[in-house]
């Protein structure tokens, strides 16, 4: 059968997701790294085509039972693992969706720590064999709405962030989590260049952190998490656009005052520090009314509509009562 992947769709291209300034910034740097085929779109799609076909090596099984938590278990058909490991934004590795499948085999994730800092009355370095054993697994099947107008369904194994939030006991200070992911030059070639302010920063109200369907994930398929999905542990935020989901996590401070994100950083008007999914708020270039799901849609087709808060209204509405969504995307 042949693959249903997008092409030529409505995908839009990087220089339309990234601000032009950086993008431009990052021309330069595509330049200057001299690997044939960055340069070629068609090249990139047949690369891609390509692993995904090949499928990227299977982990080590990371199995957990069907999470009980509302709304954890979407009963919508998941995204093939094929897709899912080959179709990745992951910009520390390259920014074509073919990249971090590609160039991920330089992550190491052992030895690897995850430090909790800041306004917590018990900070403490987690080593990633102690977090793996903190909770019970679970696994949740969770669709994934990346701002781009693109989404997937995953089954995420791991468990509720809350249960590590409460590990470190927060101070009634604590009012936001910052994200740090890993920004290693010597293992990721995209460490540098001008696509972001490195490290990739997220953010979370610590509200939002402690709901129960925020998750920790460690593992995808029923197998660790493959080093392109943001191995060993990174986050899976259902509600919020997909770069909210940071990747490959080694620290987390709780602050008071609001994170300053990579993406808010790089544009605010276009990437603001909530995110949530929301197919009444347009973002400045494209509409976000509806979606494309990996897999199932024709080549230009981009016929599915997005949900308010991706599908989780029930169960996170209430997180944001009051507050003017259209000022706070
Ligand atoms: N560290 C880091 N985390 C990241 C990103 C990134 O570039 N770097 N990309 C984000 C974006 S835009 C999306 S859509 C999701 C994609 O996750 P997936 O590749 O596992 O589907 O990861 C997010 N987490
Ligand atoms: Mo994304």
């Amino acid at each position: 059968m042949p693959s249903t992947l997008d092409r030529v769709s409505g995908q839009p291209a990087p220089s339309e997701i990234t601000p032009r300034a950086l993008y431009e910034g990052r021309r330069g740097w595509m330049k200057r790294l001299a690997t044939g085929v960055l340069g070629s779109g068609l090249a990139t799609w047949a690369a891609r085509e390509a692993l995904a076909a090949e499928g990227s090596a299977k982990g080590a099984a990371l199995v957990g039972a069907k999470s009980a938590v509302a709304g954890a278990v979407t009963m919508e058909k998941s995204t093939s693992r094929a897709d899912a490991t080959s179709y990745n934004n992951f910009y520390e590795f390259g920014t074509d969706k073919a990249d971090p499948a590609r160039n991920a085999h330089t992550l190491k994730t052992r030895p690897w720590t995850v430090a909790i800092e800041g306004e917590v009355k018990k900070p403490k370095i987690f080593g990633i064999d102690e977090l793996l054993k903190l909770s019970a697994m679970e696994e949740r099947i969770y669709r994934l709405r990346c701002v781009e107008g693109w989404s997937m369904v995953i089954p995420w194994v791991g468990y509720s962030l809350a249960e590590l939030i409460k590990q470190v006991e927060p101070t009634g200070n604590a009012k936001y989590l910052e994200f740090h992911t890993l920004a290693d030059p010597k293992t990721m070639p995209f460490v540098g260049s001008r696509v972001l302010d490195w490290p990739y920063v997220e953010g979370l109200r610590i509200d939002e952190a402690m709901h129960p369907l925020s998750l920790l994930a460690f593992g995808m398929y029923g197998e660790v998490l493959p080093n392109q999905n943001g191995a060993p542990v990174r986050l899976v935020m259902p509600w919020k656009y997909g770069f909210k989901s940071a990747k490959s996590i080694v620290k987390i401070r709780f602050v008071e005052q609001q994170p300053k994100t990579a993406w808010v950083k790089a544009a605010a008007q276009e990437y603001g520090f909530y995110s949530n999914v929301n197919p009444k708020v347009d973002h400045p270039r494209w509409s976000q009314a509806t979606e494309r799901r990996i897999g199932e849609d024709g080549v230009f087709n981009k016929k599915r509509p997005t949900l308010m808060f991706n599908g989780y209204e029930a169960q996170v509405g209430s997180l944001y009562a009051g507050l003017d969504l259209s000022k706070n995307y």
